[in-house]
Protein backbone atom coordinates (compact mmCIF):
# COMPACT_ATOMS: atom_id res chain seq x y z
CA UNK A 1 0.00 0.00 0.00
CA UNK A 2 2.55 2.43 1.12
CA UNK A 3 4.41 1.75 -2.17
CA UNK A 4 1.05 2.91 -4.09
CA UNK A 5 1.80 5.85 -6.80
CA UNK A 6 -0.50 8.46 -5.60
CA UNK A 7 -3.45 9.22 -7.94
CA UNK A 8 -4.26 12.30 -9.54
CA UNK A 9 -7.35 14.15 -7.82
CA UNK A 10 -9.66 16.69 -8.83
CA UNK A 11 -7.82 19.50 -6.72
CA UNK A 12 -11.19 21.61 -6.24
CA UNK A 13 -12.57 18.30 -4.67
CA UNK A 14 -9.70 17.78 -2.59
CA UNK A 15 -9.77 20.90 -1.21
CA UNK A 16 -13.21 20.82 -0.24
CA UNK A 17 -12.18 17.76 1.41
CA UNK A 18 -9.49 18.70 3.13
CA UNK A 19 -11.69 21.82 4.56
CA UNK A 20 -14.17 19.67 6.23
CA UNK A 21 -11.23 18.09 7.76
CA UNK A 22 -10.24 21.13 8.99
CA UNK A 23 -13.26 22.32 10.12
CA UNK A 24 -13.32 18.71 12.44
CA UNK A 25 -16.36 17.63 10.24
CA UNK A 26 -16.50 13.66 9.75
CA UNK A 27 -16.60 12.24 6.01
CA UNK A 28 -19.44 9.99 5.50
CA UNK A 29 -19.93 7.36 2.54
CA UNK A 30 -21.60 9.07 -0.01
CA UNK A 31 -18.94 12.43 0.49
CA UNK A 32 -16.24 12.59 -2.23
CA UNK A 33 -13.07 11.18 -0.62
CA UNK A 34 -9.80 10.80 -2.01
CA UNK A 35 -8.87 7.48 -3.73
CA UNK A 36 -5.82 7.31 -1.07
CA UNK A 37 -8.09 7.65 1.73
CA UNK A 38 -10.39 5.13 0.82
CA UNK A 39 -7.63 2.56 0.20
CA UNK A 40 -6.00 3.30 3.30
CA UNK A 41 -9.42 3.21 5.60
CA UNK A 42 -10.08 -0.01 3.97
CA UNK A 43 -6.49 -1.35 4.83
CA UNK A 44 -6.60 -0.26 8.78
CA UNK A 45 -10.43 -1.12 9.04
CA UNK A 46 -10.15 -4.51 7.61
CA UNK A 47 -6.67 -5.08 9.26
CA UNK A 48 -8.24 -4.14 12.31
CA UNK A 49 -11.76 -6.64 11.77
CA UNK A 50 -9.61 -9.40 11.08
CA UNK A 51 -7.78 -9.23 13.77
CA UNK A 52 -11.03 -9.35 16.02
CA UNK A 53 -12.05 -11.88 14.11
CA UNK A 54 -8.17 -13.81 14.91
CA UNK A 55 -8.14 -12.63 17.94
CA UNK A 56 -11.28 -15.07 19.33
CA UNK A 57 -8.60 -17.65 18.79
CA UNK A 58 -6.06 -17.27 21.55
CA UNK A 59 -9.05 -16.93 24.36
CA UNK A 60 -11.48 -18.91 22.81
CA UNK A 61 -8.79 -21.89 23.38
CA UNK A 62 -9.44 -21.56 27.24
CA UNK A 63 -13.09 -21.27 27.06
CA UNK A 64 -13.67 -25.52 28.22
CA UNK A 65 -10.69 -25.03 30.70
CA UNK A 66 -11.77 -21.82 32.85
CA UNK A 67 -11.43 -22.81 36.26
CA UNK A 68 -15.28 -22.06 37.10
CA UNK A 69 -18.86 -21.67 35.60
CA UNK A 70 -18.78 -17.95 36.44
CA UNK A 71 -15.21 -17.49 34.59
CA UNK A 72 -16.14 -19.46 31.59
CA UNK A 73 -19.50 -17.39 31.39
CA UNK A 74 -17.51 -13.82 31.31
CA UNK A 75 -14.74 -15.86 28.86
CA UNK A 76 -17.58 -16.92 26.42
CA UNK A 77 -19.09 -13.36 26.37
CA UNK A 78 -16.34 -11.60 26.29
CA UNK A 79 -15.63 -13.67 22.72
CA UNK A 80 -18.55 -13.77 21.69
CA UNK A 81 -18.28 -9.83 22.33
CA UNK A 82 -15.08 -9.81 20.06
CA UNK A 83 -16.54 -11.60 17.19
CA UNK A 84 -19.48 -8.75 17.11
CA UNK A 85 -16.67 -6.10 17.02
CA UNK A 86 -15.31 -7.59 14.04
CA UNK A 87 -18.69 -7.67 12.26
CA UNK A 88 -19.34 -4.17 13.42
CA UNK A 89 -15.79 -3.40 11.72
CA UNK A 90 -16.21 -5.05 8.67
CA UNK A 91 -19.72 -3.70 8.00
CA UNK A 92 -18.31 -0.25 8.18
CA UNK A 93 -15.48 -0.95 5.86
CA UNK A 94 -18.20 -2.05 3.19
CA UNK A 95 -19.24 1.53 3.18
CA UNK A 96 -16.19 1.71 1.38
CA UNK A 97 -17.30 -0.23 -1.55
CA UNK A 98 -15.67 -3.01 -1.34
CA UNK A 99 -17.16 -6.31 -0.28
CA UNK A 100 -17.34 -8.64 2.48
CA UNK A 101 -15.99 -11.53 0.24
CA UNK A 102 -12.99 -9.56 -1.10
CA UNK A 103 -12.45 -8.52 2.67
CA UNK A 104 -12.05 -11.97 3.68
CA UNK A 105 -10.25 -13.02 0.22
CA UNK A 106 -7.55 -10.23 0.96
CA UNK A 107 -7.43 -11.58 4.63
CA UNK A 108 -7.14 -15.54 3.91
CA UNK A 109 -4.45 -15.00 0.90
CA UNK A 110 -2.47 -13.30 3.44
CA UNK A 111 -2.53 -9.93 1.74
CA UNK A 112 -4.14 -8.50 4.59
CA UNK A 113 -2.55 -8.06 8.16
CA UNK A 114 -4.04 -8.92 11.37
CA UNK A 115 -2.49 -7.52 14.72
CA UNK A 116 1.08 -9.46 15.91
CA UNK A 117 -0.18 -10.13 19.26
CA UNK A 118 -2.41 -13.07 18.27
CA UNK A 119 0.30 -14.77 17.02
CA UNK A 120 1.55 -15.96 20.51
CA UNK A 121 -0.04 -18.98 22.25
CA UNK A 122 -2.41 -19.00 25.73
CA UNK A 123 -0.08 -21.33 27.49
CA UNK A 124 -2.42 -20.69 30.98
CA UNK A 125 -5.20 -19.28 32.48
CA UNK A 126 -3.14 -16.54 33.77
CA UNK A 127 -2.56 -15.57 29.80
CA UNK A 128 -6.61 -14.93 29.38
CA UNK A 129 -6.78 -12.77 32.77
CA UNK A 130 -3.43 -10.63 30.96
CA UNK A 131 -4.88 -10.07 27.32
CA UNK A 132 -7.80 -8.55 28.95
CA UNK A 133 -5.40 -6.47 30.95
CA UNK A 134 -2.54 -5.51 28.76
CA UNK A 135 -4.42 -6.84 24.98
CA UNK A 136 -7.37 -5.19 25.39
CA UNK A 137 -6.10 -2.12 27.39
CA UNK A 138 -3.66 -1.63 24.89
CA UNK A 139 -6.61 -1.96 22.45
CA UNK A 140 -9.01 0.53 24.42
CA UNK A 141 -5.80 3.21 24.10
CA UNK A 142 -5.71 2.76 20.84
CA UNK A 143 -9.44 3.01 19.82
CA UNK A 144 -10.43 5.84 22.27
CA UNK A 145 -7.80 7.99 19.80
CA UNK A 146 -9.98 6.00 16.75
CA UNK A 147 -13.61 7.14 18.17
CA UNK A 148 -12.21 11.08 16.79
CA UNK A 149 -11.25 9.48 13.44
CA UNK A 150 -12.40 11.35 10.40
CA UNK A 151 -14.52 8.38 8.88
CA UNK A 152 -17.71 8.66 10.61
CA UNK A 153 -18.60 5.29 10.14
CA UNK A 154 -15.56 3.84 11.40
CA UNK A 155 -15.39 6.38 14.64
CA UNK A 156 -19.11 5.69 15.47
CA UNK A 157 -18.21 1.98 15.99
CA UNK A 158 -15.45 2.93 18.38
CA UNK A 159 -17.60 4.07 20.37
CA UNK A 160 -19.52 1.34 21.49
CA UNK A 161 -16.73 -0.82 20.93
CA UNK A 162 -14.54 0.72 23.41
CA UNK A 163 -17.25 0.50 25.91
CA UNK A 164 -16.88 -3.24 25.71
CA UNK A 165 -12.92 -3.14 25.94
CA UNK A 166 -13.36 -1.03 28.82
CA UNK A 167 -15.45 -3.96 30.33
CA UNK A 168 -12.87 -6.62 29.02
CA UNK A 169 -10.04 -4.70 30.28
CA UNK A 170 -11.53 -5.07 33.90
CA UNK A 171 -12.63 -8.15 33.69
CA UNK A 172 -8.89 -9.47 32.79
CA UNK A 173 -7.19 -7.27 35.38
CA UNK A 174 -10.02 -9.10 38.46
CA UNK A 175 -8.52 -12.12 37.20
CA UNK A 176 -5.18 -10.87 37.58
CA UNK A 177 -5.73 -9.60 41.18
CA UNK A 178 -7.25 -12.51 42.41
CA UNK A 179 -4.29 -14.83 40.94
CA UNK A 180 -1.77 -12.15 42.59
CA UNK A 181 -3.56 -12.63 45.86
CA UNK A 182 -3.59 -16.32 45.37
CA UNK A 183 -0.75 -19.23 46.17
CA UNK A 184 2.57 -19.19 44.86
CA UNK A 185 1.97 -21.31 41.83
CA UNK A 186 -0.55 -18.97 41.14
CA UNK A 187 1.33 -15.63 41.72
CA UNK A 188 4.50 -17.26 39.42
CA UNK A 189 2.30 -18.35 36.71
CA UNK A 190 1.01 -14.59 36.81
CA UNK A 191 4.49 -13.50 36.31
CA UNK A 192 5.44 -15.68 33.75
CA UNK A 193 2.22 -14.62 31.70
CA UNK A 194 3.00 -10.88 32.54
CA UNK A 195 6.47 -11.84 30.77
CA UNK A 196 5.43 -13.33 27.98
CA UNK A 197 2.67 -10.56 26.74
CA UNK A 198 4.46 -7.67 28.02
CA UNK A 199 6.77 -6.60 24.92
CA UNK A 200 4.45 -8.06 22.22
CA UNK A 201 1.26 -6.07 23.93
CA UNK A 202 4.10 -2.93 23.47
CA UNK A 203 4.39 -3.91 19.34
CA UNK A 204 0.69 -3.98 19.12
CA UNK A 205 1.14 -0.01 18.78
CA UNK A 206 2.91 -0.41 15.33
CA UNK A 207 6.48 0.41 14.46
CA UNK A 208 8.19 3.43 16.48
CA UNK A 209 7.14 6.86 14.69
CA UNK A 210 10.45 6.96 12.37
CA UNK A 211 9.24 3.51 10.43
CA UNK A 212 5.61 4.04 10.43
CA UNK A 213 5.79 4.61 6.69
CA UNK A 214 1.28 4.97 6.96
CA UNK A 215 1.48 7.31 9.57
CA UNK A 216 1.99 10.74 8.26
CA UNK A 217 -0.65 10.07 5.45
CA UNK A 218 -3.08 8.90 7.90
CA UNK A 219 -2.42 12.00 10.31
CA UNK A 220 -2.75 14.49 7.94
CA UNK A 221 -6.11 13.36 7.41
CA UNK A 222 -7.09 12.83 10.70
CA UNK A 223 -7.80 9.22 10.65
CA UNK A 224 -4.98 8.94 13.19
CA UNK A 225 -5.24 11.51 15.99
CA UNK A 226 -2.21 10.05 17.54
CA UNK A 227 1.15 8.75 16.79
CA UNK A 228 2.13 4.76 17.46
CA UNK A 229 4.60 6.09 20.00
CA UNK A 230 2.34 8.59 21.60
CA UNK A 231 -0.15 6.20 22.34
CA UNK A 232 2.53 3.16 23.37
CA UNK A 233 3.63 5.75 25.74
CA UNK A 234 0.07 6.17 27.04
CA UNK A 235 -0.02 2.54 27.41
CA UNK A 236 2.49 2.66 29.70
CA UNK A 237 1.66 5.28 31.76
CA UNK A 238 -1.24 3.71 32.66
CA UNK A 239 -0.12 -0.14 33.03
CA UNK A 240 2.59 0.80 35.14
CA UNK A 241 0.60 1.75 38.12
CA UNK A 242 -1.94 -1.28 37.61
CA UNK A 243 1.47 -3.44 37.93
CA UNK A 244 2.43 -2.21 41.16
CA UNK A 245 -0.80 -2.03 42.90
CA UNK A 246 -0.66 -6.38 42.33
CA UNK A 247 2.80 -6.63 42.80
CA UNK A 248 3.80 -7.96 39.52
CA UNK A 249 6.98 -6.97 37.30
CA UNK A 250 7.09 -5.79 34.16
CA UNK A 251 9.76 -7.67 32.79
CA UNK A 252 11.69 -4.38 31.53
CA UNK A 253 14.83 -3.61 34.04
CA UNK A 254 15.07 -0.14 32.28
CA UNK A 255 11.76 0.75 33.40
CA UNK A 256 12.01 4.13 35.48
CA UNK A 257 9.92 7.40 36.24
CA UNK A 258 10.92 10.50 34.92
CA UNK A 259 9.46 13.35 36.86
CA UNK A 260 10.48 16.36 34.73
CA UNK A 261 8.25 14.33 31.48
CA UNK A 262 5.88 12.90 34.09
CA UNK A 263 6.39 9.35 31.88
CA UNK A 264 7.82 6.16 32.47
CA UNK A 265 11.07 5.53 30.31
CA UNK A 266 10.90 1.93 28.79
CA UNK A 267 13.33 0.08 27.13
CA UNK A 268 14.09 -1.10 23.02
CA UNK A 269 11.21 -2.86 21.52
CA UNK A 270 13.17 -6.21 19.64
CA UNK A 271 11.72 -4.78 16.71
CA UNK A 272 13.09 -7.58 14.51
CA UNK A 273 10.74 -10.11 16.51
CA UNK A 274 8.36 -7.79 15.84
CA UNK A 275 8.88 -8.10 11.86
CA UNK A 276 9.02 -12.24 12.10
CA UNK A 277 5.85 -11.83 13.62
CA UNK A 278 4.08 -9.68 10.77
CA UNK A 279 5.64 -11.15 8.08
CA UNK A 280 3.56 -14.41 9.18
CA UNK A 281 7.11 -16.20 10.95
CA UNK A 282 5.80 -15.80 14.94
CA UNK A 283 5.20 -18.74 17.00
CA UNK A 284 1.01 -18.92 15.49
CA UNK A 285 0.96 -17.58 12.75
CA UNK A 286 -0.02 -20.53 10.58
CA UNK A 287 -1.86 -22.39 13.15
CA UNK A 288 -3.96 -19.38 13.36
CA UNK A 289 -4.44 -18.86 9.25
CA UNK A 290 -4.99 -22.48 9.03
CA UNK A 291 -8.02 -22.37 12.11
CA UNK A 292 -9.27 -19.22 10.33
CA UNK A 293 -8.99 -21.04 6.78
CA UNK A 294 -10.91 -24.17 8.10
CA UNK A 295 -13.82 -22.00 9.55
CA UNK A 296 -14.01 -20.35 6.04
CA UNK A 297 -14.95 -23.70 3.97
CA UNK A 298 -16.82 -25.50 7.51
CA UNK A 299 -18.91 -22.19 6.70
CA UNK A 300 -19.42 -22.60 3.19
CA UNK A 301 -22.80 -24.18 3.63
CA UNK A 302 -24.02 -20.85 6.13
CA UNK A 303 -23.31 -18.72 3.11
CA UNK A 304 -25.23 -20.67 0.65
CA UNK A 305 -27.99 -21.03 2.69
CA UNK A 306 -28.06 -17.53 3.07
CA UNK A 307 -27.79 -16.44 -0.04
CA UNK A 308 -30.80 -19.24 -0.75
CA UNK A 309 -32.76 -17.16 1.69
CA UNK A 310 -32.00 -14.05 -0.15
CA UNK A 311 -33.02 -15.09 -2.98
CA UNK A 312 -35.69 -16.50 -2.23
CA UNK A 313 -37.24 -12.98 -0.38
CA UNK A 314 -36.05 -11.22 -3.58
CA UNK A 315 -38.38 -13.31 -5.29
CA UNK A 316 -41.07 -12.77 -3.18
CA UNK A 317 -41.17 -8.99 -3.06
CA UNK A 318 -40.54 -9.13 -7.36
CA UNK A 319 -43.88 -11.14 -7.25
CA UNK A 320 -45.66 -9.12 -4.60
CA UNK A 321 -44.41 -5.85 -6.62
CA UNK A 322 -45.62 -7.73 -10.01
N1 LIG B 1 0.39 -6.10 13.87
O1 LIG B 1 2.72 2.41 8.96
P1 LIG B 1 2.32 1.62 10.16
C1 LIG B 1 -7.89 -5.82 19.57
C2 LIG B 1 1.78 -3.10 9.98
S1 LIG B 1 -7.89 -5.06 18.06
C3 LIG B 1 0.42 -6.37 12.54
O2 LIG B 1 2.58 2.21 11.49
P2 LIG B 1 -0.48 2.03 10.53
C4 LIG B 1 -9.20 -6.17 20.20
C5 LIG B 1 0.85 -2.12 9.29
O3 LIG B 1 -0.38 -2.72 8.97
C6 LIG B 1 -6.18 -4.96 17.59
N2 LIG B 1 0.78 -5.46 11.62
O4 LIG B 1 0.77 1.21 10.03
C7 LIG B 1 -9.13 -7.48 20.87
C8 LIG B 1 1.68 -1.73 8.08
O5 LIG B 1 1.60 -2.76 7.10
P3 LIG B 1 0.78 -2.58 5.70
C9 LIG B 1 -6.05 -4.40 16.22
C10 LIG B 1 1.11 -4.24 12.05
O6 LIG B 1 -1.67 1.42 9.92
C11 LIG B 1 -8.58 -7.59 22.14
C12 LIG B 1 3.10 -1.77 8.61
O7 LIG B 1 3.08 -2.59 9.77
N3 LIG B 1 -6.31 -3.00 16.25
O8 LIG B 1 -6.84 -6.02 20.03
C13 LIG B 1 1.07 -3.89 13.39
O9 LIG B 1 -0.25 3.49 10.35
C14 LIG B 1 -8.51 -8.85 22.79
C15 LIG B 1 3.64 -0.39 8.94
O10 LIG B 1 2.99 0.16 10.10
C16 LIG B 1 -6.31 -2.29 15.12
O11 LIG B 1 -6.14 -2.80 14.05
C17 LIG B 1 0.71 -4.87 14.32
N4 LIG B 1 0.67 -4.65 15.63
O12 LIG B 1 -0.49 1.76 12.11
C18 LIG B 1 -9.61 -8.62 20.24
C19 LIG B 1 -6.59 -0.80 15.28
N5 LIG B 1 1.47 -2.59 13.52
O13 LIG B 1 -0.69 -2.59 6.06
C20 LIG B 1 -9.56 -9.87 20.87
C21 LIG B 1 -6.60 -0.07 13.97
C22 LIG B 1 1.74 -2.17 12.27
O14 LIG B 1 1.20 -1.24 5.13
C23 LIG B 1 -9.00 -9.97 22.15
N6 LIG B 1 -5.30 0.03 13.38
N7 LIG B 1 1.54 -3.15 11.40
O15 LIG B 1 1.20 -3.76 4.90
C24 LIG B 1 -4.36 0.96 13.74
O16 LIG B 1 -4.54 1.75 14.65
C25 LIG B 1 -3.10 1.02 12.92
O17 LIG B 1 -3.34 0.33 11.72
C26 LIG B 1 -1.84 0.44 13.64
C27 LIG B 1 -0.68 0.46 12.64
C28 LIG B 1 -1.48 1.30 14.82
C29 LIG B 1 -2.07 -1.00 14.08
Amino acid sequence: MSAMTQPVEDPVKLAEFEAKLERGETIEPKDWMPERYRKQLIRMMSQHAHSEIVGMLPEGNWITRAPNLRRKMVLLAKVQDEAGHGLYIYCGTETLDISREELVEQFLTGKAKYSSIFNYPTLTWADIGVIGWFVDGAAIVNQTMLAKTSYGPYARAMVRICKEENFHKRQGYEICTVLSKGTPAQREMLQDAVNRFWWPSLMMFGPSDTNSPNSGELLRWRVKRETNDVLRQRFVDLTVPQAMAIGVTLPDPTLAYDAESRHWNFGEIDWAEFQQVITGNGPCNRERMAARRKAHVDGTWVREAAAAHAEKQAARARESAA
